[in-house]
This record gives structure tokens, sequence and C-alpha cells, in this order.
């Protein structure tokens, strides 16, 4: 069994073979090893969590599925998921102890519903899609999310789990507010309550079998945040963007500095104008790091990009950004990011 570091190798060299466009016609025959249906189709998510989210997606574009359910369905495994410090029930909260949550998704006709600092409910996402098809309105945030959640049915928990609590207590022993790049996979992989995870977040993108994409994206915010903060993953064109035409982006990482460039319209609009997803994602990165060449030393910011026909593009400030593609020949590919600077800082 290689090691996760020497599979990550391996799988950066393989990550060349992503540029090249394989979203055929939707009428193409399903290439050699491709499940009947499902040729085209292909689905990637940030982080390493992103690999169990994504199969779960994948059983819905396998069968020829909607990409906007296929994205919905991976993104509640991480909301689900109580190791996961940092999106969902389990989630760190923020300094006054509670844990708010943040959700977008969007589908490439323009469609797109969220919600912002939404308490009690630990599937924001699927809230997030009752706001695009139930109401005439893209977002909705606290009190008034959480009413129309209840509105809608769903069933009201406490998402601070005893771990996330006892985590908080500590942190309150010094109280400062510093979030640690790639803080997702370490949370992840060690499953850390008390470490110095700070922020988390998946964001997920696909295209169908039909060749029409979605995106989502879902999370706990940057832990120990001020109490009423938003991000930038329910902000559409912040956090994601998804244009039926291009292709999409999803972006993690200190929100604040995504939202203050667009930073995923922008890496969607470099696509249209004939940028491949990779360099797109690198203008983002590049753009974000050029305003704040001093702070972006000590910030992680990743951007994940899905053009159309199935080409990906990822790019991040500092080393330890991953994602995870799954399509028909291999559902648990898992890549290492290129950045800008290549040892992190944490
Ligand atoms: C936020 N961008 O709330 C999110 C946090 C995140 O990986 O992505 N962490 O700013």
């Amino acid at each position: 069994m290689p090691s996760r570091r020497e599979f990550l190798k391996t799988s950066v060299l393989a990550a060349g073979a992503l540029a090249a466009p394989r979203f055929a016609a939707a009428s193409a025959t399903p290439s050699k090893g491709a499940l009947p249906g499902t040729d085209g189709a292909r689905v990637v998510s940030t982080w390493d969590f992103g690999v169990p989210a994504n199969r779960m997606a994948w059983t819905v574009l396998a069968r020829g599925g909607k990409a906007l359910d296929a994205v919905e369905q991976g993104a509640q495994v991480p909301e689900s998921d109580l190791a996961n410090h940092s999106v969902g029930k389990g989630g760190y909260p923020d300094r006054d102890g509670h844990v708010t949550l943040d959700a977008s998704i969007m589908d490439g006709d323009g469609r797109c519903g969220a919600v912002a600092c939404l308490e009690n409910i630990a599937h924001p996402i699927r809230v997030a899609r009752r706001v695009m098809e139930a109401t005439p309105h893209v977002l909705l945030v606290g009190e008034g999310a959480l009413q129309f959640a209840r509105e809608q049915g769903f069933h009201e928990e406490n998402l601070l789990t005893p771990e996330a609590e006892k985590a908080w207590h500590e942190w309150l022993e010094t109280a400062k507010y510093r979030p640690v790049a790639n803080s997702e996979n370490l949370d992840y992989h060690r499953s850390l309550p008390g470490g110095h995870d700070n922020h988390d977040t998946i964001g997920m993108l696909a295209v169908d079998a039909h060749g029409h994409l979605a995106g989502a994206c879902t999370t706990s915010g940057m832990a120990w945040k001020m109490h009423g903060r938003v991000g930038d993953s329910p902000i559409i064109g912040a956090g994601l963007y998804v244009d039926g035409e291009v292709g999409g982006a999803t972006s993690t990482g200190v929100g604040e500095e995504v939202i203050r460039n667009a930073g995923s319209f922008l890496v969607v609009e470099l696509m249209r104008q004939g940028r491949s997803p990779q360099e797109a994602c690198e203008e983002a990165v590049r753009r974000i790091v050029k305003k704040r060449p001093d702070g972006a030393k000590e910030m992680q910011v990743g951007f994940l990009a899905l053009r159309r026909d199935g080409a990906v593009g990822a790019h991040a400030i500092q080393r330890g950004f991953t994602y995870a593609v799954c399509d028909a020949k291999k559902q648990d590919g898992l890549f290492a990011s290129p950045s800008v600077y290549t040892t992190s800082f944490s």
C-alpha cells in the first residue's frame, strides 16, 4: 500500500491528464471502462473528505441522474460526519459557542439558493436548495433562514457536539483568532477536537451524463469567528459559481479574501475568456496574493474548477490543499493542488 504522501505524489504527476478535455458530446459512445450512460460525467470536491462525498454523488451520476441532485447528496456526507469539525453537525462553533452554518447550491442554468448563519439544522445544503426552488429569493440568513427551514419541515437539533464544545472551551483559554492553513485535512485525518483547526468547507462541482453542471458548497465557516460572521461559501460568485455554458468553480480557505475578489465568479469568467481551469485558478489565487502580499504568507485559499468538458484545475496559496475527482473510470481520485508557496506555514 503506498503511503498517502506517495499516493498524492503519484496523483499529482497524473494530474496533467485531467487537463485534457474529456466531455465529448452527450451522445458519444462510452469510453472503454466507463459505465453505460455515465461517460462524460464527473464530480470533483475540495479536500480529502471529498472522496466519500464524491462517491455518494456518483451514486446519482452513475444512474444518469442530475448534477444538481448529485451535489446535494454528496455535500450531505461531510455535513453528517461528526468527525469533520468544519462542516455541518460537529462543526466548531463561533466564539460565543453557536454552530452557524453557511451553504449554497447552484445549477448551470443560473438558478441558485443559499443560507447563511443558520443554526440547528444539520443539512443546510438541503435548505439552500429549498430556498432556490420554493422562494423568489437567493439567500436567507439567521433567524429568517431557520424560520423558513422550520416551515419546510426540517428537524431542529443541537449541532454542538460534546467534542466541539470541549474544543471551544479550550479555545476560550487563549481566545486567539488565527486561522490555520489546511486544518480541513488535519482535522479530518486526526479527528482532533481542540486542535488548531479554524476552518473547513466542502465545495463540490459536477457535470452529469447529459452535460449539465451544478455545484454545492457547505461549511460551518471559520471556527471561533464572530457571531454573525458570514464567509464566502453562501455567497454566489464568491464561494461558488456555475455557468452551464462554461463551467463551475468553488473555493475554500479564508472567505473574506475570496469575497473581496469575487473569486469563483472570476475563475468562471476567466475560463469563459479561454483560460484553462488550471490557469483560471492560478490567476484568481494570484490576485489575492497581489492584494495582500504579507497576509497571504500566512493564510490559505484554494480554488477548484471544473470546465463543462470535464477538465479540472486547482490552485492554492499554501501547499496542502487537496481535491478529489470521481468519474466512471475512478471513483476515489485524490490530488494535491499546486500552490504559490511550497512550504506550508503550519
Ligand atoms: C469560510 N471559506 O467560511 C470558508 C471556510 C473554509 O476551508 O473554506 N474553510 O470562510
